[in-house]
């Protein structure tokens, strides 16, 4: 019989996970991902589903994500593990009728829950779904260490993150063109910090957490990772700027990003575009 791991989509997911840890984002039990699975890989997995666990309280209200099935990683648990044993550290879950319970049909083999992030990560998936006519499907958190850096020394303002994680590579404004969002320090893993986050995901892809990390969302695996590794990497950069020369001697202009904007066919909003 077909097993769950010889899914494209569970291995592209397991290979993420990898791919995160080796990035050095997933210290300890750090961050965790999710996959709205498509309705013909739900139909496909139905026989690989070998559990029915008790429906249990979302925290949230999800209605727009009724009966749909998610692949999670699992509370607790480490992302450098994943791809040793993926049934342990992974689950498929499956939303209820009002959008308001879910319940584990696979996965979590030595026991456990879904991500602690679960409510950030449907009412995510709820928001993304819906402003991208079901296109995204993946939600991906991580402790980004750059990302986190600056959230120590920049004013946490969309604006100036996005404007100046846009100076430090050139193609970052076509890989975000509608920016970063940034919310203040909250208490993770409840609903207040995902009701903020989901709020933002209307406008961006991607939304920074003060002195903890980054969500990303995208249509796929590739997409997702790309934005969050885009992101960090700008960050990188400039950290370094910053702790070399934090006046910059030359930049990218605002009319430079207007030339780029009209070449590459992006449209970048002019408030990121202020005068400093
Ligand atoms: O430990 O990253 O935000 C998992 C997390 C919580
Ligand atoms: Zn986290």
């Amino acid at each position: 019989m077909k097993q769950l791991c010889d899914e494209a989509f569970f291995q592209a997911f397991v290979r993420m996970c990898d791919d995160g840890w080796q990035q050095g984002w997933h210290e300890r039990n750090g961050g965790n991902l999710s996959y709205r699975l498509r309705p013909e890989e739900a139909v496909r997995i139905q026989p690989m589903l070998d559990q029915k666990g008790p429906w249990t309280e979302i925290g949230v209200s999800v209605p727009g994500l009724a009966k749909e099935f998610f692949l999670v990683t699992g509370s607790g648990k480490y992302f450098r593990n994943v791809i040793l044993n993926p049934e342990d550290n992974t689950a498929i879950i499956e939303i209820d009728g009002e959008g308001v319970n879910y319940r584990i049909r696979w996965g979590l083999s030595g026991g456990g829950r879904p991500t602690s992030e679960l409510p950030s990560h449907l009412m995510n998936h709820e928001v993304k779904k819906e402003v991208s006519n079901g296109r995204h499907r993946v939600i991906y958190h991580a402790h980004t260490t750059n990302v986190i850096a600056l959230t120590f020394v920049l004013p946490l303002k969309d604006e100036v993150f996005t404007r100046e994680l846009w100076e430090m590579a050139t193609e970052c404004p076509v890989v975000f063109p509608d920016g970063v969002g940034v919310v203040g320090w909250m208490v993770p893993g409840g609903r207040t910090i995902a009701q903020a986050t989901s709020k933002l995901m209307y406008q961006y892809d991607a939304v920074i957490w003060a002195h903890h990390g980054m969500f990303a969302s995208g249509e796929d695996f590739d997409g997702t990772f790309g934005l969050m590794h885009t992101i960090e990497k700008s960050a990188e950069i400039l950290m370094k700027v910053l702790a070399v020369r934090p006046d910059k001697l030359q930049t990218i202009t605002p009319d430079n990003f207007r030339d780029l904007a009209a070449d590459f066919n992006v449209t970048l909003p002019e408030r990121f575009l202020y005068d400093k």
